[in-house]
């Protein structure tokens, strides 16, 4: 009787080849938040991209619509959400309804 260990194919996945560049590496993106705006208001990112809220106001703020939903910003404070769709997300301050801003993926 014969025990076949058939060899199952180890191979190791020698080289990474290169990506393709159809897509570029994934980016991130810097919003400030001071003097009650979001600067700048809006930023244009593509799916997979990072965007970073950072508070630098002396009192909190947030980040809120769509999927964006930080918690409350203390000052210095920052917000990190990845692009995971294509389209148009309008927020706003959830503290102060008059700040807004847009983030449009593409
Ligand atoms: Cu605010």
């Amino acid at each position: 009787m014969v025990l076949a260990f058939a060899a199952a194919g180890v191979t190791v996945a020698a080289e990474k080849k290169a990506a393709p560049k159809q897509h570029a590496a994934p980016k991130q993106h810097a919003v400030s938040i001071k003097g009650m705006k979001f600067v700048p208001e809006t930023v244009e990112v593509a799916v997979g991209d990072v965007v970073v809220w950072t508070n630098e106001d002396m009192f909190p703020h947030n980040v809120f619509g769509g999927p964006l939903n930080s918690p409350i910003l203390e000052p210095g404070k920052t917000y990190r959400w990845t692009a995971e769709k294509p389209g148009e997300i309008p927020y706003h301050c959830s503290l102060h309804v008059v700040m807004k801003g847009t983030v449009r993926v593409r």
